[in-house]
């Protein structure tokens, strides 16, 4: 039986892979996808979400566009990263799905409601927004569904600021509502998808996949490697969201810890930092997991899989 499964995602290079990911392998049923502000505007991201759909040729999912800013703080972009419409480098097709009327918070709290509880899985991997509002309009989501897995955080430092990660930094006040309901929640943070690099095999891989979706995801990559190596000093990018869909797919992809988690909201240097309590072996009420060791060759094998199925 394959997992039913939510994304939450803000596109962005790394999420439209995750997109791609969750579409094209067999484990997974995509129900839904709905769209949050983060790395460009909500209109940005949600029309981007809508051109991948278009290049993987999605249909029958329903798309949703979500929250336009944070719970309180101002709208921060990561134009240095994705570029000006988010999803710099492809030329993006003229989407020709349209969105569901609902506001993504009601199509996720709809989804989960109207399936058999324990069966669907949510995987954010941008800001929380649309998490943290759903589960307050709809407390018994929290209990009815299977679990959270979603990339953001980490616990040896952050992207954003020395001790922060975006997703997590941009809304801090409904990342910790989300660390803090009595869900199953796995942080795929830094500390993993740091080992999802991009390397020139992966990209031949990729390429020699030769379809259009795969010659987008080059493109993607392209981007994405240059504006890394210039905003960040790193040789080749992180692809960080399909490591979140991919622990989905298959839990022996990575390894995986219980560990208490927290999100930090008012330190002054450590705003948005998720601390992690290392400290001995967790409580019984733990809820809350962290992604430690990435088996690469697995990860990258589900995405040109992945693409090839697409085809
Ligand atoms: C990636 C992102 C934001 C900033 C940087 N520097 C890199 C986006 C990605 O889409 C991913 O979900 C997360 N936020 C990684 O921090
Ligand atoms: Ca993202």
């Amino acid at each position: 039986m394959p997992r039913k499964v939510i994304l939450d995602c803000d596109p962005g290079h790394d999420d439209a892979i995750a997109l791609l990911l969750a579409h094209g392998n067999p484990e997974i049923e995509l129900l839904a996808v709905t769209t949050v502000h983060g790395n460009q505007t909500i209109e940005k991201t949600t029309r981007n979400a809508l051109a991948v759909a278009e290049i993987a040729g999605i249909t029958g999912v329903p798309f949703a566009r979500g929250a336009h800013r944070p719970l309180v703080r101002e709208v921060e972009v990561a134009e240095s990263i994705h570029g000006d419409s988010g999803m710099d480098g492809p030329v993006l097709p003229e989407p020709s799905l349209e969105l569901d009327e609902r506001h993504a918070v009601d199509l996720i709290i709809d989804t989960i409601m109207s399936h058999e509880p324990g069966t669907v899985t949510l995987i954010p991997t941008g800001a929380l927004t649309n998490i943290a509002l759903a589960v307050r309009k709809e407390p018994r989501i929290a209990e009815r569904v299977a679990e959270v897995v979603l990339m953001g955080g980490g616990y040896h430092g952050g992207n954003w600021s020395a001790a922060a990660e975006f997703n997590i930094v941009i809304d801090p006040e409904a990342a910790h509502i989300v660390f803090n309901e009595a869900w199953k929640l796995t942080m795929v943070g830094l500390d993993l998808t740091h080992q999802a690099l991009a390397t020139p095999d992966v990209v031949q891989a990729i390429a020699e996949v030769g379809t259009k979706p795969a010659q987008f995801v080059l493109e993607l990559l392209e981007f994405f490697s240059k504006t890394y190596r210039e905003a960040q000093g790193f040789e080749h990018p992180p692809v960080h969201d399909p490591c979140a869909v991919a622990l989905v797919i298959d839990p022996s992809v990575m390894s995986v810890v219980r560990v208490p988690l927290d999100v930090e909201l008012t330190g002054s240097l450590t705003l948005g930092m998720t601390v992690a309590d290392f400290r001995g072996p967790a409580p019984d009420d733990c809820t809350t997991h962290a992604a430690t060791d990435l088996d690469r060759e697995k990860f990258w094998a589900l995405i040109v899989d992945a693409l090839r199925r697409i085809g």
